[in-house]
């Protein structure tokens, strides 16, 4: 038995290294997964008093949503696709000629569905699928 696994693991590992279109399969495999950004909570604002402009933004790239009035405890689904692999950032948008404020950033990962998110006097909770 064990004489068998052998020889079939170093067939396989030889076949892997000699099969054509080996280059393209790996590159396909580095597509990272679509995901969606079901949800976003507010647990405590950034503003006070008053509510967040939050917006959603890839990490040197696109605003993904918002910015969207939150106050405390506001829920909102803004069910917008990243991939695996991609940093977002959380704002507090304050307008033109302000500074806008980053709560935090998060990096999407494979199986993971529950980011908390805290910085600036503020936390917020993501949820992706
Ligand atoms: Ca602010
Ligand atoms: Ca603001």
């Amino acid at each position: 038995m064990r004489t068998t696994t052998r020889v079939g693991l170093a067939a396989g590992m030889a076949l892997g290294c000699l099969v054509p279109g080996a280059a393209m399969a790996a590159t396909e495999a580095e597509t990272p997964a679509a995901r969606t950004i079901t949800k976003i909570t507010c647990f405590n604002t950034q503003d006070w008093p008053g509510a967040d402009e939050t917006f959603i933004r890839v990490t040197g790239g696109a605003n993904l949503w918002g910015p969207t009035s939150m106050s405390e405890n506001d829920s909102k689904n803004p069910n917008v696709r990243v991939h695996d692999g991609t940093t977002i950032g959380i704002w507090d948008d304050d307008g033109p000629g302000g500074l806008d404020d980053l709560i935090g950033r998060v990096t999407v990962r494979s199986g993971k569905h529950s980011y908390d998110i805290q910085g600036n006097g503020a936390s917020y909770g993501l949820y992706i699928r």
